[in-house]
This record gives structure tokens, sequence and C-alpha cells, in this order.
């Protein structure tokens, strides 16, 4: 199953590595074949080079829209040379195999990065290059095909092992490789064109991702898993530089994204915001007029929880603010850039991990969320939906005060990032208590309450309930979930409203005198 390297035909829009590979070729022989700039670089190394129109006999055409789509190409990538009747059509027709095919395309994610204009955008839809490549993928029992210049290296050196020729098992790789290449490049394709018709639910589609990076194990040890880059490039985890620590985990990668889109939520012109995450929850969230105000008053709700979670900072972490964090054991930081001095007081702690985006993601941005089921994927635009101050509808006897209106806010905002049934208690534009992730709602509330009662006998303070705002991520479905909130001495009350039983909700408010405001959105989070 060996096959010697004869002829490669080389075809790159990215030229990394390009002109060492082919003098490696030509060194050990192999003849070189190849496009117009492709070739002009070859050359422009002194290296001997033939045109692929040589073998086509025949120009490239249409600005190169039209330059290997042709059956010499594609009769030397696709023969069997071990069957006789491949063999003479090839003979009869002049045409010769291609050992080696070396492509990479046209940058179509790039371009589309770029925000660069359809007819831009649509030229740089390679047609030609996956052509070649699923060709000589699908021919790998006799095909290479080098689809990254980070094996070239080894693809001379699988040559150098074997007196040039590469093994089956090698091709096989290369193959597999070379197909996720081309789907992954449809699939950018087919994203763009749904992207382009707003479309979510195209009667076809296709995901696919870059390897980020191979994790260690997914959710447990006994899984193995993956990062993948989905190619929209928002600031975030996944585009994040780590200036330090262990290697991420696949639950750190997810904590530390929920906890810097819930930090994203706070615009830093405005505010300082910090944001504690526990497995995909926060455990303490406040704004403050510097970062460490904020940092103390988000530890503060549940300091407890906080050991080994994920900080998000929605401003350049600074010297005060990294000097307390790292006096608690902190899994992640992450922020948009950080102050010299920060990283030097981050560097103290080998392990922490510290990652800078160079900015804050869009919350309002458009984005697709995809979870499988068994048999499926689930597909919905992400929860970009904002609540401001012209959004609130008062339904109480009485409005809230100006202080209840901010921290109502406050608390909604957050609850939108916490796992339903979410029920924030917020005071003072700081959580004071978070009940996340249970099946009743009345359960999350007491929880919640029961954590801020929990803070208070830790700190030796007062129940910071007391005088609180409260948020519910969905309707109250019975008045019994906002009685539990009265009971914990919450004052002002925010919720989507919706209920059948709203006016019983209601009704019950005002015979506690309690303001609450409805917003006409919910924000479920499973
Ligand atoms: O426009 S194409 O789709 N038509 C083709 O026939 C074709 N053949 C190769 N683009 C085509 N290619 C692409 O050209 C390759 O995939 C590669 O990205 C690029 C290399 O062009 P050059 O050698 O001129 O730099």
């Amino acid at each position: 199953d060996r096959h010697p390297v004869r002829r490669a035909l080389l075809s790159v829009f990215d030229k990394t590595g390009l002109v060492d590979l082919a003098r490696g070729l030509a060194s050990r022989g192999v003849e070189l074949i190849s496009t117009g700039g492709t070739r002009a670089a070859i050359e422009a190394a002194g290296l001997p080079v033939r045109d692929v129109s040589d073998i086509t006999g025949f120009p490239e055409i249409m600005d190169g829209r039209v330059k290997t789509l042709h059956p010499s190409v594609h009769g030397g990538l696709l023969g069997m040379r071990a069957d006789p009747a491949h063999q003479a059509a090839m003979d009869e027709h002049g045409i010769s195999g291609i050992d080696l095919l070396v492509v990479n395309l046209y940058p179509f994610a790039q371009t589309v990065a770029s925000g660069a204009d359809k007819a831009a955008i649509i030229e740089n839809i390679d047609i030609g290059g996956p052509a070649m490549i699923r060709a000589g993928a699908k021919n790998h029992a006799y095909v290479s095909v080098l689809t990254d210049p980070s094996d070239y290296d080894g693809f001379l050196a699988a040559m150098d092992e074997s007196k040039g020729e590469v093994d089956l098992e090698f091709r096989r790789r290369l193959a597999g490789k070379a197909y996720g290449m081309t789907a992954a490049y449809d699939a950018a394709v087919s994203s763009w064109f749904a992207g382009v018709m707003q479309d979510v639910a195209p009667a076809r589609r296709a995901f696919a991702g870059t390897l980020a990076s191979s994790l260690r194990y997914g959710e447990n040890p006994h899984q193995s898993a993956a990062f993948y880059l989905d190619g929209s490039n928002r600031a975030g985890v996944a585009t994040a530089r780590q200036v330090q620590g262990k290697e991420l985990s696949y639950n750190n990668i997810n904590d530390t994204d929920a906890a810097f889109e819930l930090v994203a939520e706070f615009d830093p012109a405005r505010t300082a915001a910090v944001a504690i995450i526990k497995h995909a929850n926060p455990c303490g969230v406040a704004e403050g007029g510097s970062l460490i105000e904020a940092y103390t008053r988000a530890l503060a709700c549940d300091p407890v929880s906080a050991f080994g979670g994920i900080v998000a900072l929605n401003r350049k972490l600074d010297a005060q603010a990294a000097a307390e964090i790292v006096k608690v054991f902190t899994e992640v930081i992450i922020a948009p850039e950080a102050d010299e001095e920060a990283i030097a007081l981050v560097a103290a702690k080998k392990n922490l991990r510290l990652l800078l985006t160079g900015g804050l993601p869009d919350p309002r941005a458009p984005g697709l969320l995809v979870k499988s089921v068994a048999g499926g994927l689930l597909v919905q635009n992400r929860d970009s939906g904002t609540v401001d101050a012209l959004d609130l509808k008062v339904v109480t006897k009485r409005s809230p005060s100006a202080q209840e209106m901010a921290d109502l806010q406050f608390a909604f905002r957050v609850a939108k990032h916490v796992k339903s049934n979410a029920i924030v208690y917020a005071k003072d534009l700081a959580t004071v208590g978070i009940g996340a992730g249970q099946m009743s709602r009345v359960d999350s509330a007491r929880i919640a309450a029961r954590k801020a009662e929990d803070a208070a006998q830790a700190a030796g303070g007062e129940v910071l309930t007391r005088g609180s705002a409260v948020a519910s991520d969905a309707f109250f479905p019975f008045a019994d979930g906002l009685l539990s909130a009265v009971a914990a001495g919450a004052t002002a009350v925010i919720q989507p409203g919706g209920s059948m039983r709203d006016q019983d909700v209601i009704d019950a408010a005002d015979e506690h005198g309690i303001a609450m405001v409805f917003t006409g959105m919910r924000h479920f989070r499973h």
C-alpha cells in the first residue's frame, strides 16, 4: 500500500511554508505543478515548476474562477493506478497521475470578518480548491493531500522514512483532515447565507468549527472533549489570550464564558462590575466605583461558593483588585485587559489562569446557541434581549423608589444569566442572595433568602434581603413565590408578568406594600 511520490500539484492561498516544502519536494525528485500565484512564489525561489495550464492545455479563464477545473487535473487526482480500465483511460487521454496535492483555500471566513462587500465575499468562495481536495482525498489510496502548512515537515519526514513513499495510514489521516476542512469551509459558507437571509431555520444548515484545542477531558474525566472556534471572533474565552496558569478545562471554559457574558451586560463607561461564577451560575455580582469595590461586594454575597470560582471583570484589571482576588482560591480571572502591576500580582499564583480578551462582547449582538439532544440539534438565537427603563410597567399601587428601581434593573440583568428557575435579591447594586436551577420557583426564592442569611451570619452583619429588590427570570405562577420574597424582607419585585394569576400576585404585592414592575420579557436559561 505504499506509493511513490513523483508529481505534486500545489495551489495555495496561504503561502506559509510553501517554498520550503517545494524545495524539499524538488530535492527529493518530485515534479512540481502549480497555479498562478503559487507558481510565481516557487519560481521566485529558483525552483523548477510547471504551470497547470501546461497539463490542461487550457488557460486560466474568468479571472481565475476556472483554473484547475479540468479532466487532466481531476483525472490525475481520481484515477486508480491499479485499475487497468482507469490506467487505459489515463493513457488514452494523456493524463498523468498526481501523487501529492497541496491546497489551502481562499480565505472566505476572514473576508466575511473583514466586513468586505457581498461581491468580494462571493469571489472568495473557493470552488476549484475544494473540488481537488475532495478528489484527492477520495483517492487517498494513491494520493496524499496536504491542507495544513503545519503538516509539511511531517510529510517530508514520512517520505524520507520510506524511500520517497508515504504509507496508507498516513494518507488516510490526511484525507480525513482534508474532508474536515472542506466541510468546515462549506459550513461557513452556509452560515453566511443563513445570516444574510436572517434565517435560523434554512431547510438544511451545516455547523462546523475549527479545532482550538483538545481538552484533557470533558465534564467528567471519563469523557473526552475538545474546544472548537466558530469563526465569529466574539470577544470571550474562545478568543482570549491566556497570560498564565494551567491549561483550561472543559468546565473552566463553560464557566468562564458564563462569567464574561454576564459582566459584559454592564457598560464599563458607566460602572465597574464583577461577577463570580461557580458551575455556570453567579454566586456574586456587583457594580462599584472601582473594580476592588465591586469585587469585595460580589464576594460578600456568597464567599463560601466563591472558593474555586471564576472571576470576570468588565474593566482593565488593576493592582488593587488583583491583590484582593488572589487572596481567595480562584480558578480563572477574565478581563478585557490588565495592567503590568496586576499581571505581576497574579503571577504569584502559578496555577491561576489569567485571560485577557481585548474587549467586551456586545450583549445585543446576534449569535446562535446550539445544543444537542438525542438525534438532533436544537438551535436558537442567543438571548440578546435587554430590558431598559422604558420597557418597565409598574403594576402595583406603590411605585418603586429610585434606589429600588436601580436595584430591580440590576437584579433582572443578573437573573438573565442564572439558570432557571432564577431568583436574585439585590441591594445597592450588589446581589445579596441568588437561587438558581430549582424545579420550583418558590424553592429558588427560599434558597436565595437562606443564602443571604448564611452570608449575614458569616459576616456577623444584618440580613441584606431586608429592604432589597428581587428579580424573577419568569413570572410567578402563584403568589407563594412573591410571599416568600416578602418574608425575606424584599420591598420591590421585578418579573416578566404574563401569568394567568398575575392579578393574585399583584393583589398580594399591594397587600404588603410591595412595589412591582413587569418587564414583558422572560429570560429562561437552562
Ligand atoms: O476560483 S477557483 O475556485 N477556481 C479554480 O479552478 C481553482 N483552482 C485552485 N479557485 C481555484 N483554486 C484556488 O486558488 C486554490 O484553492 C488556492 O486557494 C488558490 C491558489 O491560487 P494561486 O496559486 O494563483 O495563488
